[in-house]
């Protein structure tokens, strides 16, 4: 068992995580052990070589509990047990275990937020209105004698936030799918559950969390009615609400303090100021947190399905705002894909065709030398695209197919409908991992529950372990120089903020400096007249001869120690 590893499980609390690089393991669409068509826990037990190879050091795993799935698993029946399609509580022991001997922390994924509705505790609370568990879910009177919900909020996927207990006058709260509950953090009892939970997989040897949509569990207690609007009516009410903060430190308090974890949470629509407060150390609350500005900047009022045009120097805005912001006050993460996201190929102004593979590194090495921990997102790091969706019916997220039906409602055209969903439907990140090019693209050996990519013929594992300059071996690179003092805790300086086209920064620790230069374009720049690129030392590049051309989508990066 890697010796860094032992010594940090001795030590109380250490931010291990500030040197972490995290690969985010979608476990539906990873690799199928036993030839289901679903992924499973002895299908990443049998890659944990290949992520070792890669250079990561720490996994986050998509929900692996039990769940009757109507989100993925975003939506847990049993806290305590595995999916059994995705293994046993044995498998899953086994698997931390191969980890850890592997030098590989493992993250669990927290959802907590809500329930499944075929959770008991929700069974018991809408079966019986006397049950101890009905003050575990926010269940409130209809309006109208129970014709209209308690008020107007609407939820993430595009539905009335409410849903009626059977014919009576009471309605549920439920922010994603009507299975879904929210659950009522106001009842104390509701929290022990929380902290059981976490003890149960804390205690089992898990070193943290990804903390799911944690900041909605404080709801306005007025549950007021707001003025009408399309998408999520009533957020400023149920996201960061009024006790969220305190919630989070008695988290804090009762149980991470207690174990070597670290915690990152989902942290949708904060705001810097609401940031500082969530990952200031000082406050003990979380780690880190995932803001999502940098996904927002191809979209209007952050609903991703009011496309937007990509500008370079509105993403530059948004990352200069987040690395001076928590500079020395909090800790980043950094991500560019995850299982709710498009692939990053094909977007922020890139090409997921000819300019395939040189975009995908583009992108990688401009995120990665950013402050805070690096995410890598199944399949990234070979550069896989979105899927080659032909219908609607191939798609299998609830998120997709709600929207969809809205867009039908609001008699938005098909073919404007259908280009927008289809590129940025959840599902693109969801495909199953392409390991090789046979049938299945070695994902498993009968037909997956979503569809496999045709490109898999040339995009894939195998290939990429074969080729020297293939985007695998570049993130290796990426990962290898990462671990330096200058990258963890040097300043964040853009040298080129109004540049339309080139993305230009260096990271500063005393006279250290390190310096990468990124072409969002596909066309050919004149490298800029700056003396870092003059004089520093050239380290890595996607192109092999460099120039004082940068070719498109090039990327370059220098140090001068
Ligand atoms: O996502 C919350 C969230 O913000 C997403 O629903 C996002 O708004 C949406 O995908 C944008 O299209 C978390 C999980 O990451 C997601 O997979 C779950 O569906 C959701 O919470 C509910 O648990």
């Amino acid at each position: 068992m890697a010796l860094d590893y032992i010594l940090s499980t001795l030590m109380k609390k250490t931010d291990w995580y500030k040197d972490a690089i995290i690969y985010q393991i979608y476990p539906r669409s990873f690799c199928d052990g036993n030839n289901d068509g679903l992924g499973d826990i002895p299908g990443i037990i049998s890659k944990l070589d290949y992520l070792k190879e890669l250079g990561v050091n720490c996994v986050w795993l998509s929900p692996v509990y039990d769940s009757p799935q109507e989100d993925n698993g975003y939506d847990i029946s049993n806290y305590r047990d595995i999916y059994k399609p995705f293994g046993t509580l044995d498998d899953f022991k086994l698997m931390l275990s191969e980890m850890h001997k592997r030098g590989i922390r493992l993250i669990m994924d927290l959802v907590v937020n809500h329930t499944s509705s075929e959770h008991p505790w929700f069974k018991s609370a809408i079966s019986d209105k006397n049950s101890p568990y009905r003050d575990y879910y926010i269940i409130k009177k209809g309006r109208k004698n129970g014709k209209k919900p308690p008020n107007n909020w609407s939820g993430f996927f595009a539905e009335d936030a409410w849903e009626r207990i059977g014919d009576t006058e009471d309605y549920y709260l439920r922010l994603f799918t009507k299975g879904q509950p929210d659950l009522n953090w106001e009842n104390p009892k509701v929290r022990e559950e929380v902290k059981d939970i976490l003890k149960y997989w804390l205690d089992m040897g898990v070193d943290g969390f990804r903390c799911d949509v944690i900041t909605l569990i404080s709801k306005d207690q007025r549950f007021k009615s707001v003025f009408p609007s399309l998408a999520l009516r009533g957020k400023k009410y149920f996201v960061n609400g009024p006790r969220l903060h305190e919630y989070l430190h008695e988290l804090y308090k009762d149980v991470y303090a207690n174990y070597n974890c670290m915690t990152v949470g989902e942290t949708v629509l904060s705001t810097l100021d609401q940031a500082r407060l969530l990952v200031e150390p000082a406050r003990e609350e979380l780690s880190m947190i995932f803001n999502f500005d940098h996904t927002d900047v191809d979209n209007y009022f952050r609903v991703k399905w009011f496309y937007r045009k990509f500008k370079l120097k509105r993403l530059k805005k948004v990352v200069n705002k987040w690395q001076k912001g928590l500079y020395q006050k909090g800790w980043n993460s950094l991500f560019i894909e995850n299982h709710d996201q498009r692939r990053c190929v094909g977007r922020f102004n890139t090409d997921d065709k000819e300019y395939r593979e040189v975009s995908a590194k583009m992108l990688g090495a401009t995120y990665f030398f950013l402050q805070g921990t690096p995410f890598i997102y199944q399949g990234q790091e070979i550069g896989i695209t979105n899927g080659d969706f032909s219908s609607l019916d191939e798609y299998q997220d609830v998120e997709t197919h709600n929207v969809y039906h809205m867009g039908e409602k609001l008699k938005i055209l098909k073919p404007m409908l259908k280009k927008t969903l289809f590129s940025r439907s959840r599902d693109n990140a969801r495909t199953p991992m392409q390991w090789d090019n046979s049938e299945f693209a070695g994902f498993s050996n009968v037909k997956p529950w979503i569809k496999v990519n045709k490109n898999k013929e040339t995009i894939n594992v195998q290939e990429s372990l074969k080729q020297d300059d293939s985007v695998f071996h570049f993130y290796q690179k990426l990962i290898s120089l990462r671990n330096d003092e200058v990258i963890k805790n040097g300043e964040y300086i853009d040298l080129l903020p109004r540049d339309k086209n080139l993305f230009c920064y260096k990271r500063k620790l005393g006279d250290k400096e390190f310096v990468v230069i990124s072409n969002f374009s596909k066309k050919e720049i004149k490298l800029p007249k700056i003396k870092e690129l003059e004089e520093y030392q050239l380290l890595l590049s996607n192109y092999d001869k460099g120039s004082t051309i940068l070719k498109a989508f090039e990327t370059r990066i220098y140090r001068n120690y």
